[in-house]
């Protein structure tokens, strides 16, 4: 089969790409390896930055995300004795929403149904052909064990961390940089209303802790546990308690509201980047090029900042025959995928608790400088919820 662009991956990146290829009237094949239902069922992103929400609402997807995400103002950053509320449209005027990656996925999968264009699910055994050619091609077996080949223009690879995409780039050809942390999150969902109004990143002498939210009926939390922590080592009740514990429980009459526990799962925490992010024909976006630790609330975000770039790109090349956006693609994405590298680090170098002293008072000073500091927190605002889509950053 024919198509203009064939993308791998219908995760938010390679569905966002569908959507915003269509809309300029640019026909896609979608391959992805897994049903619809396990891709909706992965407990994955929260938070959406502004230039996220702008992109999905100028993209006729967002009237749900209008309807049901959940506009915050800031965060509250927490240490023993200490919360304090960064108010992101004070010190930036920019606000973000809280709306579940598993929501966005299921407007992003009815808009491809409805825009009646090749999707196929449980694809098997996918292989990127002649990349580096004008005309290359991606082989896979359908749901019903027929070998299938799509011709395209052009690849996009959004088949995230574990994908073929990235690994169809000759080595030679790519660059790696990687850092694997020394703990993890243990995620949770509660059917238990938020006890806060807006996000809690929590430092502690016992570990980190998150509390964050789905819904105002659903809670959605996380606490640091070493990167081989074993979930059967934590029961409903000890998850409660250390999460109580670091969150600050009692502290200023605030309490922690516990309710069940589902959707349990420890997610390991590494920063990822490959370059180039563009390889011939083939194009990569989202984890399929760069993971981040979640703490900065940025893996979702870049995907689609990646794929808002791309689609120009892919437009112009396929409409146009014109590579100059093709060919500025990587440099571009990548400015952006630096920033929220070291960004996410960043926040998560403060936030992680160690055995060593030193780096907790080092941590807690940082946490007091992004307090007192109208400078230090703007700083923090801007990268967590103020960057647009063309970061530019400082010229190469
Ligand atoms: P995805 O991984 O979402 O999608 C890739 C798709 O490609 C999947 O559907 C997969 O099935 C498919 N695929 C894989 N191999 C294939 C193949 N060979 N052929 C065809 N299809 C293939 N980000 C945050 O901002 N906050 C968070 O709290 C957060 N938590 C996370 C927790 C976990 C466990 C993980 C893994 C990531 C988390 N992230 C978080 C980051 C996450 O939200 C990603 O940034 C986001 O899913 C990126 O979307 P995609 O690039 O589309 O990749
Ligand atoms: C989430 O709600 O899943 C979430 C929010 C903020 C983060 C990470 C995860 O930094």
């Amino acid at each position: 089969m024919r198509t203009e662009v064939a993308i791998v991956g219908a995760g938010p990146a390679g569905l966002l790409l569908a959507h915003l290829l269509a809309q300029d009237g640019i026909e896609s094949v979608l391959i992805e390896a897994r049903t619809p239902d396990y891709v909706l069922g992965r407990l994955r992103a929260g938070v959406l930055e502004s230039s996220t929400v702008d992109v999905l609402t100028r993209a006729g997807v967002g009237e749900r995300l209008h309807r049901e995400g959940m506009e915050h103002s800031g965060i509250y950053l927490q240490w023993p004795g200490r919360r304090h509320h960064l108010d992101f449209v004070e010190l930036i005027g920019e606000s973000v929403t809280v709306y579940g990656q598993t929501e966005l996925t299921r407007d992003l999968m009815d808009a491809r149904q409805r825009a009646g264009q090749r999707s196929y699910y449980e694809a098997a055994d996918v292989v990127l052909h002649d990349i580096d050619s004008e005309a290359p091609s991606a082989a896979f077996t359908d749901a019903t064990g027929v070998r299938r080949t799509v011709h395209a223009a052009a690849i996009a690879g959004c088949d995230g961390f574990h994908g073929v995409s990235r690994t169809s780039i000759p080595a030679a050809r790519q660059r790696i940089w990687e850092r694997t942390y020394p703990y993890a999150w243990l995620g949770v969902l509660a059917a238990v209303p938020p006890s806060t109004d807006e996000l809690i990143y929590a430092w502690h002498p016992e570990g980190f802790a998150l509390h964050s939210m789905r819904s105002e009926s659903t809670s959605r939390l996380y606490l640091q546990v070493d990167a081989a922590e074993d979930l059967a080592d934590w029961p409903d009740e000890r998850i409660w308690d250390a999460l109580a514990l670091r969150l600050g429980h009692g502290q200023d009459g605030w309490e922690l509201e516990r309710g069940d526990l589902t959707g349990k799962a420890v997610l390991p925490m590494r920063s990822f980047v490959s370059a180039p992010m563009r390889y011939g024909r083939l194009f990569l976006a989202g984890d399929a090029a760069h993971i981040v630790p979640p703490t900065g609330a940025k893996g979702l975000n870049l995907a689609v900042a990646d794929v808002t770039l791309l689609s120009r790109a892919l437009r112009a090349l396929v409409r146009e025959g014109s590579t100059r956006l093709a060919d500025d693609y990587s440099e571009s994405a990548l400015r952006r995928v630096w920033r929220c590298t070291h960004f996410s680090w960043w926040m998560t170098s403060m936030l992680h608790t160690s055995r060593d002293e030193f780096d907790s008072r080092l941590q807690l000073s940082q946490l007091e400088w992004v307090a007192s500091s109208t400078a230090a927190a703007t700083g923090l605002a801007e990268n967590y919820a103020g960057l647009p889509i063309e970061f530019q950053g400082a010229p190469s």
